[in-house]
């Protein structure tokens, strides 16, 4: 029988998409969903866990771990069992393409426009065009590596598919507010897709907790975002 995987906490907060990325990763790997709360933070104790002072980091029996991708792949070291990795080598270094996509070229210049949606900010200092543009770029890679057949890369679950669902669940909203436009617009596979990543148990436990999380924290921080114009407008006629 195979050794138990050591013990291991997530620390973080669930309006997060790289801390739900992890979380749904353990959740679908069998490693529990529970987590210790926390908020990004710069003290050394905090730093000491978190080199760079960002969530999510997890809790390891050697010590802090911080980064999702480097989270995610000492997961699959300790719990092989439910992999999110293809076994194929080519396969598996194709699947971590799309993860560096997301996390650079539609995470990250999404990430700029965040202040003027969910934190209060200017929204004529957002740098709409070329976040948008890079963003566009990302999705023309995204249909040249994705099948969506039904899952991002072949037909199992994998890094690819939650790392690109927690970004595109926030992107969205960033997307219809700045632009009045859907990502999924003319994009009916990855629509097909987001419903089946979406109808996963795993996501569930995630959004329910996102959900009351981004309540509080658009609350907090002046959020000119109205959510629930958003569920009505995306989610009446599912
Ligand atoms: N590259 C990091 C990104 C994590 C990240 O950006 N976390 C945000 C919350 S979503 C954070 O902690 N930000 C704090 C800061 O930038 O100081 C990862 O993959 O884990």
């Amino acid at each position: 029988m195979a050794n138990d995987p050591p013990s291991v906490r997530l620390h973080g907060y669930p309006v997060s998409n790289w801390f739900n990325f992890v979380r749904a990763a353990m959740i679908e790997k069998g490693l529990g969903g529970d987590f210790v709360p926390a908020r990004m933070a710069r003290d050394p104790a905090f730093l000491a866990n978190s080199a760079m002072g960002k969530i999510p980091w997890l809790e390891t029996p050697h010590g802090g771990l911080a980064e999702s991708v480097p989270i995610l792949e000492y997961l699959e070291d300790i719990a092989p069992e439910r992999p999110l990795l293809p076994p194929d080598p080519y396969e598996r270094a194709k699947v971590r393409q799309i993860v560096n996509v997301v996390q650079l070229y539609i995470e990250a210049p999404m990430r700029e426009l965040y202040p003027a949606v969910f934190m209060g900010g200017d929204r004529e200092e957002a740098p709409v065009a070329s976040s948008l543009d890079m963003v566009g770029r990302a999705f023309t890679a995204l249909d040249q590596l994705c099948g969506f057949a039904p899952f991002a890369r072949g037909n199992a679950l994998t890094a690819a598919d939650l790392a690109l669902f927690y970004t595109l669940e926030l992107g969205e909203r960033v997307s219809r507010h700045m632009t009045g436009r859907s990502l999924f617009e003319g994009r009916p596979q990855l629509a097909e897709w987001d419903k089946m990543v979406r109808s996963r148990e795993s996501t569930g436990i995630v959004l329910t907790d996102f959900a009351s999380a981004f309540a509080d924290y658009r609350a907090e921080k002046g959020a000119a975002w109205d959510e629930a114009r958003y569920q009505k407008e995306r989610f009446a006629h599912a």
